[in-house]
């Protein structure tokens, strides 16, 4: 890597989690700047905010670069040191599977799972008066949109996992590294009954070194914002 500063900008309970995780598991030298939330908001602080026109987390600071977007940070802090091991080769066995669940995890799974967290607080944030009729039209939403289409996807991720022990094949990739939050999503929401393979995953992910330091440094109970 070369000898610019690497500074990751973690908010907390966010999926900068992972990134700081990836930076454990590469073993690479870098600068962890953390941040709370805002504690009326519970969105990212106005100075976090600033440091990417986006201003949603993770976001790393590398010299003058400011990066944001979890799967595009992963990328290009593999591309810095490419034989980090974390990417199945162009060619090998195990390459499209890494890159279906790569791409998916942020593509398909992660907009489904936010698009439960939103329907959620609508019906709870609406006026009494309303919640019935709210209720009514998230529930049909949930069961004929969200839940089959999590659910094929998880179905999925089982039996892939029956197959091989990683979301990339053989070994640890940066499909496990950035699905995890989806996964915890899913446990910390009670989804994961119906499927020991998932579960066995999260407990060998949370079991490694780097996890447990990247846990230590975040020095919050989960990556998950709690729920009111
Ligand atoms: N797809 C984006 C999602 C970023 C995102 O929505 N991050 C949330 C944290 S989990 C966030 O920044 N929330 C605070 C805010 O929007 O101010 C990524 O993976 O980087």
């Amino acid at each position: 890597m070369a000898a610019k500063k690497l500074t990751l900008h973690h908010l907390e309970y966010s999926q900068s989690f992972r990134i700081l995780w990836l930076l454990e598991e590469m073993g690479q030298p870098y600068e962890l700047k953390s941040y709370n939330r805002d504690p009326v908001s519970v969105l990212a602080p106005a100075e976090y905010k600033a440091i990417s026109p986006i201003g949603t987390a993770p976001v790393i600071t590398h010299g003058k670069l400011a990066l944001a977007e979890s799967s595009a940070i992963m990328d290009y802090l593999a591309d810095l040191s490419p034989d980090c091991g974390l990417r199945p080769e162009v060619g090998s066995e195990d390459r499209t599977r890494y890159l279906f669940w790569f791409h998916t995890a942020q593509g398909s799974m992660m907009p489904i799972l936010l698009m439960q967290t939103v329907l959620r607080m609508t019906t709870e944030r609406v006026p009494f008066f309303l919640r019935p009729m709210a209720k009514m039209i998230t529930g049909a939403l949930t069961k004929g949109f969200i839940q089959p289409r999590l659910f094929a996807l998880l179905d999925q991720a089982e039996a892939d996992l029956s197959k091989k022990k990683y979301f990339g094949g053989s070994a640890l990739s940066l499909a496990d590294i950035l699905i995890v939050y989806n996964i915890e999503g899913a446990d910390s929401r009670g989804l994961l009954g119906a499927y020991p393979n998932l579960q066995d995953w999260l407990a060998r992910m949370k079991a490694r070194p780097a996890f447990q330091a990247a846990t230590k440094l975040d020095d919050r109970p989960s990556m998950i914002l709690p729920s009111k």
